[in-house]
């Protein structure tokens, strides 16, 4: 079993004497003004939340956009800061990017090409040169960035998700003393919608210049090599997952992403768990009526509309349960900027009001259906609501892995408690033992939700203890140990041009 501290013995044994960054746009902590206070926050993202913990465990430098309003009172000459406030273990460098860098890359490129075109939700990528031209341009500030901070050590690099695929070879480029490798944290799609990119090739060969490169799934690493096999010419081994282009090589690997399973649990445990859930239990008015539960960022990739649909036609198919059944929603507002979310928060809204006005005059006291909370809570407090339900509802159309999943599953210390979840999600290639869905038939989600609701207890039990089972082994530690063992097998080239080279054990 792999452990936090395990993973802090191999990275202090094989790692001591290099240096370790890793890169995300998304910054792990922001600071922000509020009433007159400078305020430190951790954004509600997977790809924080899982590394978080990885960061904490092996120090380094974590390079992302700086984007609070107080960020940079609190950096020093460098652009530096030390973290977590309350326990700083390591170093955070943000980087600047102007309004129009941010628009086009982060908003523009990433958000309304990238995403859509991996996520196969049926929404149209916009592609507009101007965007393609911004994306290059901040993979150019990153990578200035990281070649700063290698210095002239060996050091491994790290690269997260689908805002950087320009990166790894700019850096290559730059500075062959380094390893790099990369983690894209959402689906990759079949060859056939990748070649509507306009930019393909350029796209393919900079995440070629990766050493290594990790998916949640080995579909998803099947489908990166036929991309690569179609469009651009290379030698791809299917056997070896390898792809070898201009004489360097990119392995490819699928490593399923995770939550740290015992602090999850340790938190569900505590005392003032207990105390949370109570508070909920009288913010949402609930007496003992039975829980539903949904935690998503607003994003048209999580099914939340189709969802929502399902419980309207579960209430009209099985009317016993109306005042019976309450589903609690928690819908992060996320990049609101954009037009097709701002439209999605709105028709969340909209479709909530009619569902619950549709059954208010079945209502018991002020009985209301769904409860939407739109806003962002804290984890110990999300925790609380997992203890709560009787079950959670997972039903992306399309998801690399989902997290809230795992969340759900490591919360659930007392064994209860149901899972629906979308075949569309990587979650549920290891969570077999929850109720798996295909999210856009609204027959099976409602009977699911049935299903879920008149579940005997020891079925219950017997599926949460097998999915408790597997989140505890395959935590985030174990992902992390994985990835840094096998970027140890890689060796650096030392400017007299020998070779040093570590033995991967990966003995935790
Ligand atoms: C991408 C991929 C992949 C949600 N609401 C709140 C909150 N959250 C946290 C959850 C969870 C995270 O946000 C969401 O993680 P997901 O995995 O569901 O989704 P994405 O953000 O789309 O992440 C995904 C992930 O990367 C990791 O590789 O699994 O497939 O799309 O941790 O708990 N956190 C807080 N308050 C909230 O209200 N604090």
């Amino acid at each position: 079993m792999w452990t936090k501290e395990g993973l802090v013995e191999l990275i202090g044994e094989k790692l001591r004497d290099y240096r370790f960054i890793l890169v995300s746009n998304r910054e792990p902590y922001v600071h922000r003004y509020a009433s007159g206070q400078i305020e430190c926050t951790q954004p509600a993202s997977g790809l924080t939340v899982a590394l978080d913990p990885i960061m904490r465990a092996c120090g380094g430098t974590w390079i992302a956009h700086g984007s609070g309003d107080a960020d940079w009172k609190m950096v020093d000459e460098q652009d530096r800061v030390f973290v977590p406030p309350d326990d700083p273990c390591f170093t955070l460098r943000r980087v600047r990017l102007n309004p129009r860098q941010e628009e086009r890359y982060y908003y523009g490129l990433a958000n309304q090409a990238l995403w859509p075109l991996c996520h196969i939700v049926f929404t149209r990528p916009v592609f507009r040169p101007e965007d393609w031209q911004a994306y290059r341009e901040v993979n150019q500030i990153f990578a200035d960035a990281v070649v700063e901070e290698a210095g002239d050590a060996p050091t491994f690099v790290f690269i997260q998700d689908f805002h950087f695929a320009l990166l790894p070879r700019m850096l290559k480029e730059r500075n062959a003393n380094l390893i790099v490798a990369q983690f894209w944290h959402i689906p990759w799609p079949n060859p056939e919608v990748l070649r509507g990119f306009p930019w393909k090739e350029e796209l393919l060969d900079g995440l070629l210049g990766n050493d290594l490169l990790g998916f949640h799934l080995r579909f998803h690493c099947q489908n990166f090599l036929d991309t690569v096999d179609r469009i651009l010419e290379s030698k791809v081994d299917r056997e070896r997952y390898e792809i070898t282009r201009g004489g360097k090589t990119t392995t490819v690997r699928a490593f399923p992403i995770s939550i740290d399973f015992q602090r999850h649990s340790a938190t569900a445990e505590a005392e003032t768990t207990e105390r949370e859930m109570k508070r909920w239990r009288s913010a949402l008015g609930i007496r003992d009526e039975l829980i539903g539960i949904g935690i998503d960022r607003i994003d048209y990739t999580k099914g939340i509309c189709e969802r929502l649909h399902a419980i309207d036609r579960f209430l009209a198919k099985y009317p016993e349960y109306r005042g019976r059944f309450v589903f609690v929603q928690v819908a992060v507002p996320s990049r609101s900027q954009i037009p097709e979310y701002k439209t999605l928060e709105k028709k969340l809204e909209t479709l909530v009001n009619e569902i619950n006005r549709k059954y208010r005059r079945w209502a018991v006291r002020s009985w209301r259906p769904i409860i939407l909370l739109k806003r962002c809570f804290p984890q110990h407090s999300l925790t609380a609501l997992h203890r709560l339900a009787k079950f959670c509802m997972v039903s992306s159309l399309h998801d690399g892995m989902n997290l809230v999943a795992k969340e759900y599953v490591a919360s659930r210390v007392d064994e209860d408690g149901v899972l629906i979840l979308s075949d569309f999600a990587g979650a549920s290639r290891e969570l077999t033992d929850a109720l798996v869905v295909n999210p856009f038939s609204e027959e099976e989600s409602l009977e699911a939700i049935r299903q879920a609701l008149e579940m005997p207890e020891d079925e219950r039990r017997k599926r949460m203890r097998k999915m408790r089972a597997v989140v505890a082994e395959n935590n985030v530690y174990r992902w992390a140990g994985k990835i840094i063992s096998a970027l140890l097998k890689f060796e650096f080239t030392t400017s007299d041009e020998s070779h040093v080279s570590f033995s991967a054990s990966g003995s935790c």
